[in-house]
């Protein structure tokens, strides 16, 4: 738990912010009208979200106008190739103004869209496009803290006296006794973070004697909002229906156990933050159709509750899995028993935009296809939903010699052209190391890509209602070999997975003769009899 916490706090220091601006630019005064929930019809099946997310850096996934930034424009050009893959949502990393123009986590302005990205008329036709293709889209959100250069921050910084000063959280003196993940969470306020280096170690320091501090959970940069103020709440509330009246369909709450602090020493998971996030889903839920997921890396389980979030990322699986088809056999029983005893709505993934969960994967597995092709299969046929980070469908590699986030926020590899068909100019990050031999377009020629496994995959989940919404009973973990079943109405699938480097038998009872193999079709060629499972593979039976 506290290393979890931990890596999350240095990956947003370390490579979240850098390289920093070199001083605030104008910016306008912040938007606090209140915003009435005015609801508007999606156009969505209902179980929209019990298909399959991609989590997508828009700055990374496709440039359209040749600055050599991802924009929304360029993500609209390629929601068919997403349909094609058989995506049915989208979370969107932060798309709001900020002040890193990077990942986005520093918020200048709740209800504008980044520079970078385009336009709110852009936005609103990526939510009309994905719906027309039965996508729903959902956003980050980010309530703990705002931009060190948000302008509400910044009139309050400059002005003791202004009627949003209590928004933030302030001290005369510096507290004593705080340690967030090894560091002192208190910023003088003559500091300027643009001189930080981003470095944990060159995280500046308060003069002796110094007055007035302002606090900042993830670092100088990003001030945390005063959310024992209800007003703040109120305007947060706000600015999701301000969102969700465009149309758009939920929202992936930002670092939620952080919202509220009660001491120096009781400053994670408050009761009090729970209480918040629980506001905060019933205003999104009050929407029809919607969908939220938050993260809450160290108790997902309890945010998952229809008593708080409703649904928040499995953290835990996505490290079980890539142990597993790296071969430790003992964490195949981790993966058997992880949804017994957890809801099925929690989202599941492999690896997303924070180094604290893994590399890219195919650097996890040093390219070894057979292994990656495991670990997807892992994750897409046990309960949850689904997350697939960008470029995991193609084997995206990170991107060479970056420190902390850099190599997993590159640029999508789309086809053998310039910047791997991402952009015309100098791509803001470097490609992938492996952008020459894995794009989608090799991919999606070839039948035996990792492209076509994921997407015979989520087929198969559109196909089997057992495989998004039904049971999962009788895990039976043997050696290496790990089975359950998935059961919905009449229907009952056998799902088998074998993480060993040799052929295993699957001794199940269970498949009888007249069990009808429901994929890998067509079965690939080998000389095993059938109930026999090939290496680092994954096979699905129809019992009835
Ligand atoms: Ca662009
Ligand atoms: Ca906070």
């Amino acid at each position: 738990m506290q290393h979890r916490a931990c890596a999350l706090a240095l990956t947003l220091l370390a490579a979240g912010c850098a390289p920093l601006q070199p001083a605030p630019e104008a910016l306008p005064s912040a938007d606090l009208s209140p915003v009435p929930a005015q609801p508007k019809p999606q156009g969505l099946a209902t179980d929209w979200h019990q298909g399959a997310f991609m989590e997508i850096f828009v700055r990374g996934y496709q440039d359209s106008d040749g600055d050599g930034v991802g924009d929304l424009p360029g993500l609209i050009s390629r929601l068919d190739y997403l349909k094609e893959l058989g995506i049915t949502g989208l979370w969107l990393m932060p798309v709001t103004a900020s002040q890193d123009h990077d990942h986005g986590y520093a918020t200048t302005d709740f209800r504008a869209i980044e520079r970078d990205y385009g336009t709110l008329a852009d936005f609103d036709r990526l939510l009309q496009e994905a719906h027309k293709r039965g996508i729903g889209v959902i956003v980050d959100y980010v309530v703990n803290h705002s931009s060190y250069a948000h302008p509400l921050f910044q009139a309050a910084l400059k002005d003791p006296k202004h009627p949003q000063r209590d928004w933030f959280v302030w001290s005369e003196d510096a507290p004593q006794g705080w340690d967030i993940w090894g560091k002192y969470p208190w910023y003088w306020v003559g500091q300027q973070p643009w001189t930080w280096t981003g470095e944990v170690k060159d995280m500046p320091l308060a003069p002796p004697g110094s007055k007035d501090f302002y606090f900042g959970t993830f670092g100088p940069h990003m001030p945390d909002f005063n959310l024992k103020n209800p007003a703040v709440l109120d305007w947060h509330l706000s600015n999701l229906r301000f969102w969700l009246n465009r149309g758009l369909d939920g929202f992936r709450l930002d670092a939620v156990p952080h919202l509220v602090e009660t001491s120096a020493k009781e400053w994670n998971d408050q009761p009090e933050s729970r209480r918040l996030t629980k506001r905060l889903f019933d205003t999104i839920s009050a929407y029809p159709g919607r969908y939220t997921v938050c993260e809450a890396t160290a108790e997902p389980q309890a945010y998952s509750s229809p008593d708080v979030c409703g649904s928040a990322f499995a953290f835990g699986l996505e490290r079980a899995i890539l142990d597993a088809v790296k071969g430790k056999t003992e964490a195949v029983a981790d993966i058997g028993r992880f949804f017994q005893t957890r809801p099925h709505r929690m989202a599941t993934m492999l690896a997303n935009h924070d180094i604290f969960a893994g590399a890219r994967i195919w650097d996890q597995l040093t390219g070894d296809e057979a292994r990656y092709k495991l670990a997807a299969a892992s994750y897409l046929l046990q309960p949850g939903i689904p997350f697939i980070y960008y470029g995991e469908e193609v084997g995206l590699a990170g991107v060479a010699g970056l420190p902390g986030d850099g190599p997993i926020r590159g640029p999508m590899s789309w086809d053998t052209g310039a910047h791997a068909g991402f952009s015309v100019a100098k791509p803001f990050r470097a490609n992938a190391s492996n952008a020459a031999s894995h794009h989608a377009q090799a991919q999606q020629a070839d039948p035996n890509s990792l492209f076509h496994h994921y997407r015979s995959l989520l087929a198969l989940r559109q196909q089997q209602r057992a495989l998004r919404g039904g049971s999962y009973e009788a895990v039976q973990v043997d050696g290496p070999v790990l089975s359950f079943m998935r059961r919905s109405g009449g229907e009952t699938l056998l799902v088998a997975l074998n993480y060993s480097s040799t052929p295993r038998e699957l001794r199940r009872t269970e498949r009888s003769a007249g069990a009808k193999r429901l994929w890998p079709t067509p079965t690939p060629a080998s000389n095993l009899p059938e109930g026999m499972l090939p290496a680092w593979s994954a096979q699905v039976w129809r019992l009835n």
